[in-house]
């Protein structure tokens, strides 16, 4: 049975890196006087790289025009710092906003008494600020527990990120159920034995995901799931969204679906 939703933050909760990060990195390049600029395309390779300073190293260890290697780790975190206030400042002026059907669940949880976390490796600010403007100052009422980027030695795809949340909720991994949307989320939460249903987003419409108990376009819809949902409306009386039960319903079928093998 289901207890805890573990939810990844970017390109689960919202499009983050399509409406805040990519363009707040932008803002930072320019903030600095440099003629730099990642386009979709770019940064959809550079989402390889988690963690937004180790992908400022990512990308300059490729350019011809980056610093002298001994600069490099200087500049990323000056960028990275301008990128998280443009981000911040980007979510608070109601930029970035909830993927359809996130609210209804998280909603549906907490009033059937499960436990929620954020499990990201995103920074705790970028986390705080959304968590705010989306659920107000009482955000953590929903979310219980908050694992960020600052609290792990490793980033997803490893599996510290979700060990920790599971630790901190004091449950066993199949007593929770990952929400991711990449290859390096649900690569994650697999390796720390959590079931993940997995959300494509916009950078991750087209992955191969192994592993998941579920796979789809987005919780608004029951339309385009892996494995195959009823249609809306159905004698469950789901509406055209994914709701809890279907969650319950993966969760309990997972042995027998062929994604988690
Ligand atoms: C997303 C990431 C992050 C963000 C940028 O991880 O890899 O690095 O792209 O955030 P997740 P920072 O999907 O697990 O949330 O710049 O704060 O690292
Ligand atoms: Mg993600």
């Amino acid at each position: 049975m289901i207890q805890a939703l573990l939810w990844d933050v970017d390109g689960t909760l919202a499009e983050t890196e399509r409406d805040g990060h990519r363009p707040a990195f932008n803002q930072a390049f320019a903030a600095l006087g440099l003629d730099w600029h990642w386009d979709e395309t770019r940064y959809g390779q550079l989402l390889r790289t988690t963690g937004g300073r180790e992908r400022l190293l990512a990308d300059m260890a490729t350019r011809g025009d980056a610093p002298p290697a001994v600069e490099r780790e200087r500049l990323a975190q000056q960028l990275h710092r301008l990128k998280n206030r443009f981000y911040a400042e980007r979510v608070a002026a109601g930029e970035i906003a909830l993927r359809p059907g996130v609210r209804e669940l998280v909603d549906e949880a907490a009033e059937r008494g499960l436990r929620q976390a954020i499990v990201t490796t995103t920074s705790r600010a970028n986390v705080e600020a959304l968590l705010l403007r989306h659920f107000g100052p009482r955000w953590n009422r929903r979310f219980t527990v908050l694992v960020c980027g600052e609290d792990v030695a490793a980033k997803k795809p490893d599996a510290e990120a979700h060990q920790r949340a599971l630790q901190a909720l004091g449950l066993g991994p199949l007593a929770a159920l990952a929400i991711e949307d990449s290859f390096a989320g649900a690569h994650a939460a697999r390796a720390a034995d959590v079931p993940v249903v997995v959300t494509r987003s916009a950078y991750f419409a087209n992955d191969v995901v192994e592993g998941a108990i579920a796979v789809g376009p987005g919780l608004h819809t029951r339309s385009g799931w892996l494995p195959q949902l009823g249609s809306p409306g159905d004698s469950n009386g789901n509406s055209g969204r994914i709701a809890l039960d279907d969650l319950a319903d993966w969760h309990a079928r997972m042995d027998l679906t062929s994604l988690y093998g």
